[in-house]
């Protein structure tokens, strides 16, 4: 071994873990299963993740179950039975605590326990992790599997400790269950989370009160009961389902047409948008191949989905007003639904356009628009995250030379592969920005990502090296890579998270790859075959 590895003995472990969802266990596992020593810090009671703390009414995966799962151990991905189509919050947690169970991964997480600052000391060549319940632990090597979507953001709304009522973020959601009946109720926001708790919420309350500001193209789900034999005949070739998938742009089993939108007639193409609407969820967008790429393509997609909403809702000027027109379908996450658009049907439910009637605050009686006062019984905060680079940015994170990686970050993040980060030896990110993570199955990228890192350190230990980080070069030109790619692309337009433009002040800059889980995987696999090209080591 090479003399400048250091000393298992002057190191607590050889990993620290931050994060216990589905990337941080999943690495957990994979630390052990090469013999290494770790320590898992999760800020909540238990495992999940997103799923742990994304407790709102109606909270559900828009990916089908059988393929948001974990595919590395073939015996729980043909043990586990799913229920529904589309997985529901509560499932998708008891899976995740199974899984957590059945390896054995909690004896190596302190919960309740969330990391402050994480140091790289490079005489010692290790990371010193601190945490708010006042734990210094030292580690060769700190992953961070703190998750793209779990810094909540609740907006900067004056006055709400003044509120009388209770008020929720989707986000962090109380543990018991929360009940709306009879209660006037105001929900803000009108994305993924907003579109999916709403409906549940309109059933109970005695009256609802949607704040929307920007709105948000919704494709019905369709969830029902899974049948067993669809379930029994998918896991008898899931292997090939997996690998299929992993070769695909988002990870996931859509049907992408190699067809572009004016290749066919309007009466088939018409067609083509009912049959995908009737399917349900984000395979819509995959109707044709140009859809992302092509103005009149998105918009002839999007004037599908246009008239769709015109017709379920019956009051022609609520209707108008949940039309989305300021962005192409899709450059905003596309949301998935059970019953939104017919809420508005509803005579307990209305619809407050916060463009042209601000929120101006929170009052003791409820909120205040540019118009008027609304009591409220309850608010629900349903605005979203400071998304993929906001957990980080919450952790004093320093590397060489004692840099911050905020400082770093100003302008936007830069990383090698979304993975590392020059200047920030043995400092790994699972999902991270500049990775395809948001844009596809996240259980996919992050098994992608975990086995990258898990390969990495197998490498780093075989042949004794200390360190490995990102070149300044390769770096650079990655973020180039990445920047370059979504301008091919539509996304750039819109005021989406995925450019930071939810976020006052954040730098706009496209924060995935676009360019497809399976070539992202591609060049992952070149760059480790030509020897870890990119990266130096100590
Ligand atoms: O958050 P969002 P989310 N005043 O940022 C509005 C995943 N997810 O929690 O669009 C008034 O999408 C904001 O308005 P605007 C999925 O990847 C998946 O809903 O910024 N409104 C927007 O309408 C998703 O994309 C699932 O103009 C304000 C909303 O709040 C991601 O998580 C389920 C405001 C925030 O929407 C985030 O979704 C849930 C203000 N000051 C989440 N500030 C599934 O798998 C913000 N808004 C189904």
């Amino acid at each position: 071994m090479n003399d400048t590895v250091p000393d298992r003995g002057r190191a607590d472990c050889d990993a620290v873990v931050v994060g216990a969802g589905f990337a941080g266990l999943y690495m957990l596992y994979r630390l052990r299963q090469l013999g290494l020593t770790a320590r898992g810090f999760e800020a909540g009671s238990g495992v999940g993740g997103t799923w742990y703390w994304n407790r709102y009414p109606g909270a559900r995966c828009d990916v089908e179950s059988l393929q948001y799962s974990y595919s590395f151990s073939d015996e729980l991905q043909q043990d586990w039975e799913w229920t529904e189509r589309y997985p529901a919050q509560a499932e998708i947690l008891r899976y995740i605590e199974h899984a957590a169970e059945r390896f054995d991964l909690k004896r190596d997480i302190r919960f309740e326990t969330r990391v402050t600052a994480a140091t790289f000391d490079e005489a010692a060549k290790l990371w010193h992790v601190e945490t708010d319940k006042g734990d210094r632990v030292s580690a060769r090597f700190c992953i961070m599997a703190t998750g793209a979507l779990s810094a909540a953001k609740r907006p900067e709304m004056p006055g709400l400790e003044e509120f009388g009522g209770r008020w929720y973020h989707t986000g962090s959601w109380p543990h018991e269950p929360v009940d709306f009946t009879g209660q006037r109720v105001a929900v803000i926001g009108t994305g993924s989370s907003g579109i999916q708790t709403i409906p549940v919420v309109a059933k109970q309350a005695a009256h609802l009160t949607v704040f929307q500001r920007t709105p948000n193209f919704s494709i019905p789900a369709w969830n029902e009961p899974l049948a067993p034999e669809k379930q029994a005949a998918w896991k008898a070739n899931y292997a090939e389902h997996r690998a299929r998938a992993r070769d695909t742009r988002s990870g996931i089993l859509y049907e992408y047409s190699q067809r572009g939108t004016f290749d066919v007639e309007e009466p088939e193409r018409q067609a083509e948008y009912e049959r995908r609407w009737g399917r349900g969820g984000a395979n819509y967008t995959h109707a044709f191949n140009d859809i992302f790429v092509r103005p009149e393509a998105n918009e002839a997609a999007a004037d599908y989905v246009r008239t769709r909403i015109r017709a379920i809702v019956r009051n022609p000027e609520v209707a108008e007003a949940l039309v989305p027109k300021d962005h192409p379908i899709g450059t905003k996450r596309i949301c998935v639904d059970t019953d939104y658009y017919d809420s508005f049907n509803r005579d307990n439910v209305s619809l407050v356009d916060v463009r042209r009637t601000p929120i101006e605050r929170v009052t003791r009686e409820g909120l205040r628009t540019t118009e008027r006062d609304y009591p409220f019984d309850s608010i629900i905060f349903a605005t979203g995250y400071d998304a993929v680079t906001g957990a980080l940015d919450r952790i004093a994170i320093r590397g060489r030379g004692g840099e911050a990686l905020r400082d770093k970050w100003r302008d936007g993040p830069k990383t090698y592969l979304g993975i590392m980060i020059a200047g920030f030896p043995n400092f790994f990110i699972i999902t991270g920005p500049g990775s395809p993570s948001v844009l596809t199955n996240v259980v996919v990228a992050i098994e992608q990502h975990v086995g990258f890192v898990a390969d990495c350190l197998a490498h780093l230990q075989s042949h004794g090296i200390a360190t490995i980080e990102a070149e300044p070069e390769a770096e650079e030109n990655w973020v180039a890579h990445v920047n370059e790619v979504a301008d091919r692309t539509l996304f750039p337009v819109a005021n989406s998270w995925y450019m930071g433009a939810n976020v006052p002040g954040k730098p706009r800059v496209f924060l995935p790859y676009v360019g497809g889980f399976g070539n992202y995987t591609r060049i992952c696999e070149e760059v480790v075959r030509d020897n870890y090209r990119g990266f130096r080591v100590g």
